[in-house]
């Protein structure tokens, strides 16, 4: 039995409403195919870690250097969190507080620009992120943002395009990276654009950082000045944001000084704009459990996961396309896969509803000039984090896409519906998942 489980029984005793929500939760997640590319399912250790007393501590500060007393041993986990992190990504600088990438990528803002300045993005319809300029979110209504596309026959990010608005905007900061981008970011092609027009470069690698980790995706930290990622989609951690800076950290330090006037090394302008700049006492529960995850990703067997993936995600992206799905960029490098549904004639949003009743987890997604609103969308985006931690490997991947198949080609068929939940259901008993969990 582990801790997890004496917790779940704790709350059986003292809470029975909340507990049978937790376990509906855990037998949705066990008999469901979980597609959502940002999600993941941590292991026991994780789990544990996060449910534990260190949720207890105010922390405000960073080790050393804390604003209440009793912080020795979350400072040790604090410490040990980014030591293993620097090593994982082979960065010189690690911030580990960050509750979300969202505020990962407000602090940076906030450290390299003042309010006004020009930020230059890629466009949220064309797989960028909220907080790299929309106009609904803070890094659109701060800032002056302006954003970038893919290619409408590529679907990649088009550099000829990229260089005219840079040229044109002269950004401040270029951001890289999305949440529906199939392929490698371009980090290389990203830095002559930055150097050209003397703009900083930050990398937000949320999606693939565990594909970074793993060496299975190219790294940002020697073309980028700032790199953000969150812990819990590929790297497969808990919820939660990090910040990152490479080599030669004193170097970059020499470009921040005259921007801000101030006479600090950026990494303790970066620590101040975490805490106390937008948050106030870190979760150290998450960062200790932030340090398991990392210490996990360091691991051999990581390097297999990740590989398989990008080995799963492929498989998927192939049956697709053998199907005559259209992919956006014809397929994908990573975990990712965006489908264009225009060609089928079904939205987005009726796709996600509809595969959710047959126990098959997406989420609606514009594609690249969508002509649909955000909330009916043309695409749905899939990926293979979490189905592939479950253990399933291609062949699983091909049925996968056959049940997705069967659904969108008869998308009003009830029975069909319901003839595909049940083989979800026995697809899913053959990897069972949190079995230590269940009632
Ligand atoms: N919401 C995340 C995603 O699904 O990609 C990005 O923050």
């Amino acid at each position: 039995m582990t801790n997890s489980t004496n917790a779940s029984s704790f709350i059986k005793r003292s809470d029975p409403k909340i507990y049978d929500i937790l376990q509906k939760e855990i037998s949705r997640e066990d008999l469901t195919l979980e597609l959502i590319a940002s999600e993941n399912f941590v292991s026991y250790s994780i789990l544990e870690m996060a449910g534990g007393v260190m949720t207890n501590k105010y922390a405000e500060g960073y080790p050393g250097a804390r604003y209440y007393g009793g912080c020795e041993h979350v400072d040790e986990a604090e410490n040990l969190a980014r030591d293993r992190a620097k090593k994982l990504f082979d960065c010189e600088y690690v911030n580990v507080q960050p509750h979300s990438g969202s505020q990962a990528n407000m602090a940076v803002l906030m450290t390299f620009l003042n309010v006004g300045d020009t930020i230059m993005g890629l466009d949220l319809a064309h797989g960028g992120h909220l907080t790299h300029g929309s106009h609904v979110n803070f890094s659109g209504k701060l800032y002056n943002s302006v954003s970038y596309q893919v290619d409408k026959d590529t679907g990649r990010v088009d550099f000829n395009s990229v260089r005219s608005i840079a040229k044109e905007f002269k950004p401040q900061l270029i951001i890289c990276g999305g949440s529906a981008y199939p392929r490698h970011v371009e980090f290389e092609q990203f830095r002559e654009v930055a150097d050209e027009v003397g703009a900083f470069l930050m990398a937000d690698i949320a999606h693939p950082s565990g594909l970074v980790a793993a060496g299975l995706h190219p790294s940002p930290m020697n073309y980028c000045d700032i790199v953000t990622s969150t812990t819990h989609k590929t790297l497969r951690g808990p919820r939660g944001g990090m910040i990152m800076m490479g080599k030669d950290i004193e170097n970059k330090w020499k470009i921040v000084a005259p921007k801000s006037g101030r006479t600090k090394m950026v990494s303790e302008l970066l620590d101040s704009s975490v805490m106390p700049g937008i948050q106030g006492g870190p979760l150290m529960h998450i960062i200790a459990a932030k340090a398991i995850a990392f210490n996990e990703a360091l691991q051999p067997e990581f390097k297999i996961y990740a590989q398989q993936v990008i080995d799963n995600a492929k498989a998927m992206s192939e049956t697709l396309l053998s199907k005559g799905y259209n992919l956006i960029s014809g397929g994908t490098d990573t975990h990712v896969v965006l489908i264009d549904l225009s060609n089928k004639d079904v939205t987005g949003k009726l796709a996600e509803k509809t595969l959710e009743k047959a126990g098959i987890t997406v989420n609606k997604n514009m594609v690249p000039f969508d002509k649909r609103s955000p909330f009916i969308t043309s695409g749905i985006r899939i990926g293979s984090p979490a189905i592939t931690t479950r253990g399933m490997k291609q062949n699983e991947m091909v049925q996968v896409i056959n049940l997705i198949d069967k659904i969108i080609t008869n998308i009003e068929d009830q029975s069909i519906i319901e003839k595909v939940k049940i083989e979800v259901e026995s697809l899913c008993s053959s990897f069972p998942l949190y079995s230590e969990l269940h009632n």
